[in-house]
């Protein structure tokens, strides 16, 4: 399958207000110090690099700084979500593909949301394929930890604070029918809900384990591919075992290997149907060596045509 897009667009969200556990605001250092734009430009895309959205730092942010609890941060993280989308949407128009360095998850709400407008605008919808340990599926009354980066799949699905539902001129930014999660061992009470509910299609590790990674990932993509002008991919790094990649927000032991986590990235390549992807949660203070920025650069490779020969 020839790819549509020839041009990558990086672009880092140094945010970590929507985790309890600090250290995921360097992830953009670390996965452009472990030579993310060099491998996509030695596969021949035309790769720019815009730098890192801003963000405010969250001991700057009063009382609700070292104090607060995940709440708190909401208004401040959907400040940042607004000018993501604005970036996002901007770089799908021009014809790039965006691909969105975290940074805690809570981003997804924003990066999602303005590839949405973008395709929205051509007439067209957006899938999305969710690979990640948990769910992200709690509104703010949900959560028990109140952590936003355990909420971005239900804003983009409608439901929440209007501020994070609302970022997209798309509503919802996604429909549940073109939305699948991948890797799930991890998720809540009313996550399990909500999934059920909506009726989403969510492939935890069983499947994975039980069907192989091949027929879940394909599953997969049928399904954010049904009816929809491209596919957005969010990569949460824990989706992969925290064997393979220690250094994230949120480990949970149990996940996918190294060779699967490529294979759902060489198959998300080969769709052709790329049109944006984020690649979060890297917590470069519990890795060792850079080790999880470099593996998470390898899968971003795998996810851009470096399997085609
Ligand atoms: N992530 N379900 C847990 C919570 O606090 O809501 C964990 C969320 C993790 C979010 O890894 O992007
Ligand atoms: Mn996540
Ligand atoms: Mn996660
Ligand atoms: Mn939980």
């Amino acid at each position: 399958v020839p790819r549509k897009v020839d041009a990558v667009r990086i672009i880092g969200v140094p945010m970590d207000l929507g985790a309890s556990r600090r250290g995921v605001d360097m992830g953009p250092s670390a996965l452009r110090l472990a030579g993310l734009a060099d491998r996509l430009a030695q596969l021949g895309y035309t790769v720019e690099d815009c730098g890192n959205v801003r963000v405010p730092d969250r001991t700057t942010l009063g009382p609700a700084g070292e104090g607060g609890t995940g709440r708190d941060f909401l208004p401040s993280i959907a400040l940042v979500c607004e000018e993501l989308a604005a970036l996002t949407a901007t770089t799908v128009r021009l014809g790039a593909v965006p691909l969105v360095l975290g940074g805690d998850h809570s981003l997804g709400a924003g990066s999602v949301a303005g590839v949405a407008t973008a395709l929205g605008e051509r007439g067209q919808r957006l899938g999305l394929i969710w690979l990640d340990a948990h769910g992200d599926l709690h509104t703010p009354e949900t959560s028990h930890s109140g952590n936003v980066h355990g909420m971005p799949v239900a804003h983009l699905l409608g439901s929440g604070d209007p501020r994070l539902s609302h970022v997209s001129s798309v509503y919802p930014a996604v429909r549940a029918e073109n939305l699948a999660f991948v890797g799930l061992r991890d998720l809540d009470p009313p996550e399990k809900a909500f999934i059920r509910q909506a009726g989403i299609a969510a492939f935890t590790m069983r499947d994975i384990d039980e069907r192989g990674l091949r027929a879940v990932m394909s599953d997969a993509i049928e399904i954010a591919s049904r009816g929809t002008g491209g596919i957005h991919v969010s990569c949460d790094a824990d989706w992969v075992d925290p064997a393979e990649a220690p250094g994230v927000g949120t480990p949970v032991r149990g996940g996918a290997t190294m060779r699967e986590a490529h294979l759902a990235m060489e198959m998300i390549s080969d769709t052709g149907a790329l049109v944006g992807m984020d690649l979060v949660e890297i917590n470069p203070i519990l890795d060792r060596h850079n080790h999880t920025a470099e593996l998470a650069v390898d899968l971003l490779a795998s996810a851009f045509g470096r399997g085609i020969l």
